[in-house]
Parts: C-alpha cells; structure tokens; sequence
C-alpha cells in the first residue's frame, strides 16, 4: 500500500492471475506495491468470462501455479478442464492463501500512467481519482480482455438483452424459452452455443467464418490421476517447462511429418487423438504449423468428422473450415457440432451477408431481418493491446505507447518497451504468452520481474529500459520466426485482424521454451539490451 506521500515501489495493474502473483513475490520481497483491478474481484479473464459453458482448454492439473507446492497439493480439481466457476473459485483461494486481495484497490480502472524523467517516477491515475506514485509500473492486464463489440448501426436501439461473453453478468442469463441471436463462432461462442441451445427457445448462429473444434472431452477428474500428478508434481511440471508451449500434451507429439505417414497408419492416428480429445488432436505430427500439405490432412480430417456429426449436409458444409488448421486457436468443444442437429437451432451464414444493423426487435443480416429477445456477442477481444491502449500510456518525452505502437506493438522480449522505463507487461506482445499454458508464462514472467526488481535495488540503480537496437532485433526476430510458420495465414486475432483499423501484426512469439533460455541468458548478462541507469 502507498505510504503518506502517496508513494509505492511499484504498482501493479490487474488482478488476474499475473497480478496476483506478481503482488505475493513483491510483497515476500519487501516492495511495496499497490495493485488496480478494473474488476469487483481477483481472477482477471475468470472474473469476466462467465458465459454458460466458459472452461479453460489446458487441463487442470496443468492450469494452476506452481510456485507453492502447498498450494498445488491441496488445491483438488474435480474436471480434466475446469470450469469458469472453479478457476474462480480457485482465483478467490489464492488470494485468500497467500492474503492478496488487501494489495488491490479494486472496481478501479488505471486510465492513466505517466513517466517523469525529472524524478524517475511513474504518476498513475484511476477512474476514481485516485492517484500513485511508483518507481515500477507492471501491466498485468492480460491478454484477452478488452472484449470487442463490433460497432453495428442500431445496437442502442435494440430492446432484448444484449451480452458479451466477456462481460458476462454475475447474476447470469435465463434464456427460457427465449429467441437468442448469438454473433461469431470462435472458443466462447463453441463453448457457449450448446449450453444456451438447451435452455432457449431458439438459437439462431450467425457465422461469419467456420472455426475448426475437437471435441474437448472433457469428464470427472479421474481421483487416481490426481493422485498419481500429485506425487509427481514437481517432475511433472519440470518435464513441461521444457515442451513447446510448456504444455504437457505436447509429449505426445512425434517428429513424423504427417505426409510422410502412411495414409491409414496416420487416419488412425488422428482418430485416436479425435478420441482422446483437447490439444492432443493436432500433436500428432510435429510439422502440422509449417507444411499446408500435413496440415491439410488433419484439416480434412476434421471436415470429415463435421460432416459425420451433422445431418443436414449443407449446414455441414458451411460449418466446415477450410483455412489452415491450428492457425487460428483450436476451439474444444462438448457437442458443438451435434448442436446444429437440433431443431431449435438455425445457422445463417454472414459470410457474404454481413449483419447491417440491430433494430428493437433484432437484427438485419444480408437483408433479412431476424426478430431476437437477447443477443450474445462472442465476437472476442481486442487481444494484446487493446487493454494497454486504453490506458494513457506516456514515457519519455511524453510520448504516448499508443503513438510508439501505431504500426503494432514493438517490445524486447515482450516485458519492456524502449522509452518506457521501468514499465514491465507480463505476457505481453513479442513473448509466448497465448501460445503456452499461459499460466506457466505468467509465473516464468513474474519470477524474471521480481529478480529484476531486486537486482536494481541491490545494485542501486534507479531504472531499467529496453535500448532501442535489442527491441528492433527482437522485433525482427519474431516476426522472422512466425515467417517460417503457418501462424499468419489466416485472419486471427494474433495478427489483430478481427479488429478493424488495428495494424496486422504476428503478435505472440513462436518459441518457448527457447524464450526462457533467452530471458535467463539476459538476466545472467546484467540484462542485455536493457539500459540500467544509476
Ligand atoms: O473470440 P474470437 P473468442 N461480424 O476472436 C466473430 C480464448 N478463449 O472470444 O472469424 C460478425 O476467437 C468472428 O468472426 P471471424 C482463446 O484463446 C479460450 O471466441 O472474425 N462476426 C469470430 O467468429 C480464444 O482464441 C477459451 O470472421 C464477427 C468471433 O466473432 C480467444 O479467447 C474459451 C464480427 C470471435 O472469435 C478468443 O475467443 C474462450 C463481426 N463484425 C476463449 N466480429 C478456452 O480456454 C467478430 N466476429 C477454451
């Protein structure tokens, strides 16, 4: 908390998983801090995702912190995915471990965070005119949380309910027997269509692109597999630090090239993995994200199963992706596709028909006009930036982030940005964030923070910055990596495409764990490419 003068060491922006334990290391380290959070309570994209049938896609067991063994002992799951409501749960108990929640101003939203070269200190402003003064400004503000509601003619008018599966409220919706209109089809909407299908009237999805999904299969927690995890635990999670995108179902993945397998060897293959569900799906061969050729035969493979699950043949086909897959995020799924057999639920498909306007009494689509009681945007999120642009963000000289960022965001390994001093973002653009377990990113990020912090202190020096010459490299770097991939093929909110106006920009990096090598190897220099500055 600030002392009289209104003065912390650092203030720490979000109380999702990063903000959390970003306080309890720097508060174990004797800074002092004072945390933000826009939200009435701790647990960042939980605390706002809670659309009916919102579930992570990483497994539990693995979707959880590692630092307290404690923690990870007592804490039991009861799914293979956890839901919204239990990672919330799990949020509130963190806080309430480790005594979190006393760090954060909460319903208070940073609008402001200034530099002033002349005292090396950061004057951030809230909604609630509040105002701090720190020596270190860390953006735990996440990376899907600026949820997108495409600006459509009409959309005050209209007089149902309106929700976005970002914002969704507390209290929840009851679609009974209502006429639901629900806009995209990306992971929230995959989730959330068979959930509302069940309870509504009708449900009517308007599709502007078909998204491919493998079924989640998700189930009860098996007791002895926590058990057997748990025994393991340290093992386990050493073993997934070290696979792409730290996750453990890469362990499956083979260094095959999917063209090289024998057509029936590799259909088998994918239909065990179709059986076994989630991300193991697209493990199979480990040259699906580089070869369109390999990644067409999962691709096919997938259109054949939708063509399998769905009756009627032409909403299989409009349901049927064909852009590379994986490129986008895979979506996991329970009954997705068996959904569109019912009779209460029509797809109309706005790839050429694009919604005009919402009226009172719904919405027009390519000319036709659909009456809707509620309509559910899922139409994602302004990803990355969206939430650090809507906070003025000035460093040097007075220049604003959003200006140094106009043609995409440009970082040094996605935790400083040159003429920014002192300023850190946790997962931030330019690192692997939304390409991992974020989790274990979240925690890899943190832990390099909070040794950064102690090592200014202990040397005495007043701050740190990203130099120009290592963030144009690193820069450079990953959009040379995401090159070489099939990742900027397709229109994906990692390239900011589903934003209109934002700049097209290849934004997580391709490659952990070779990234934490990279930030170990900085750190371990003195911090190369960084200006440290007595
Ligand atoms: O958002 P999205 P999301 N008119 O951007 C459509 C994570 N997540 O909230 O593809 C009509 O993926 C848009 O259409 P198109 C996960 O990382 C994780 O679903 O742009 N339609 C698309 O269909 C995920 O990737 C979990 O043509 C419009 C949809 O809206 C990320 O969050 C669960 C439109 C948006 O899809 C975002 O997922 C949920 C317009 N003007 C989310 N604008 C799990 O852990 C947009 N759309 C499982």
């Amino acid at each position: 908390m600030t002392d009289s003068t209104g003065r912390v060491d650092a203030v720490i922006v979000g109380a999702g998983f990063a903000g959390l334990y970003m306080a309890h290391r720097l508060h174990g380290l004797g800074f002092s801090l004072q945390g933000f959070e826009a939200g009435g309570g701790v647990g960042g994209t939980w605390y706002w995702n809670r659309y009916p049938g919102a579930r992570c896609d990483v497994e539990s067991m693995e979707y959880s912190y590692q630092f307290s063994d404690e923690l990870q002992q007592a804490w039991e799951w009861t799914e293979r995915y956890a839901g919204q409501p239990e990672i919330q749960r799990y949020a509130n108990h963190v806080a309430e471990r480790f005594d979190l929640a006393r760090h954060f101003e909460f319903d208070t939203r940073v609008t402001e965070a200034v530099f002033d070269e002349s005292r090396d200190r950061w004057t951030v402003r809230t909604d609630t005119g509040g105002t701090v003064e720190a020596r270190f400004c860390v953006m735990a503000t996440g990376c899907l949380s600026s949820a997108n509601t495409p600006d459509f003619p009409g959309v005050d008018t209209f007089e149902g309910e309106v929700h976005h599966t970002g914002r969704w409220p507390h209290e929840g919706v009851d679609f009974t027997g209502k006429r639901v209109g629900i806009v995209g089809t990306g992971s929230s909407a995959i989730q959330a269509i068979p959930v509302i299908a069940r309870e509504a009237g009708h449900l009517t999805v308007f599709q502007r692109t078909p998204n491919y999904s493998i079924p989640a299969r998700n189930g009860p927690l098996d007791a002895e597999v926590q058990r057997s995890v748990k025994a393991d635990y340290p093992a386990i999670r050493a073993r997934n630090s070290q696979m792409p995108g730290a996750l453990g179902v890469q362990a499956t993945m083979r260094e095959l090239a999917a063209v090289d397998d024998d057509p029936e060897a590799r259909r088998r293959d994918y239909e065990d993995r179709w059986g076994i569900g989630g991300f193991a799906f697209l493990m199979g061969y480990a040259d699906l994200l580089v070869n369109p050729e390999s990644n067409d035969t999962a691709a096919a493979f997938v259109r054949e199963k939708i063509a399998d699950i769905v009756d009627d043949p032409e909403v299989a086909a409009l349901l049927s992706p064909h852009n590379v897959i994986g490129c986008k995020r895979p979506c996991l799924d329970t009954g997705y596709y068996e959904t569109f057999n019912r009779d209460n639920v029509t797809l109309v498909d706005i790839s050429d028909a694009r919604i005009e306007a919402i009226t009172p009494g719904g919405l027009v689509a390519g000319g036709t006009p659909y009456e809707l009681d509620c309509i559910v945007f899922a139409t994602g999120f302004d990803a990355m930036t969206g939430t650090l642009h809507r906070i003025d963000i000035r460093g040097r000289g007075g220049r604003a982030l959003r200006e140094k960022w106009a043609a995409g965001p440009r970082t040094y390994l996605g935790l400083g940005v040159a003429g920014f001093p002192n300023l850190f973002t946790i997962s931030g653009p330019g690192s692997p964030s939304v390409l991992t377990n974020m989790i274990v990113s979240i925690e890899q990020h943190v832990d390099w923070i909070a040794d950064c912090m102690t090592y200014l202190r202990e040397r005495g020096y007043a701050t740190i910055e990203a130099t120009e010459p290592a963030q144009d490299e690193w820069v450079a770097h990953v959009n040379d990596i995401a090159g070489e991939t099939l990742y900027p093929t397709c229109n994906s909110w990692y390239l900011g495409v589903n934003i209109p106006g934002k700049p097209q920009v290849f934004m997580p990096y391709v490659g952990y764990p070779p990234y934490v090598e990279k930030c170990d190897e900085v750190a371990a220099k003195g911090y190369e490419g960084f200006a440290l500055r007595a």
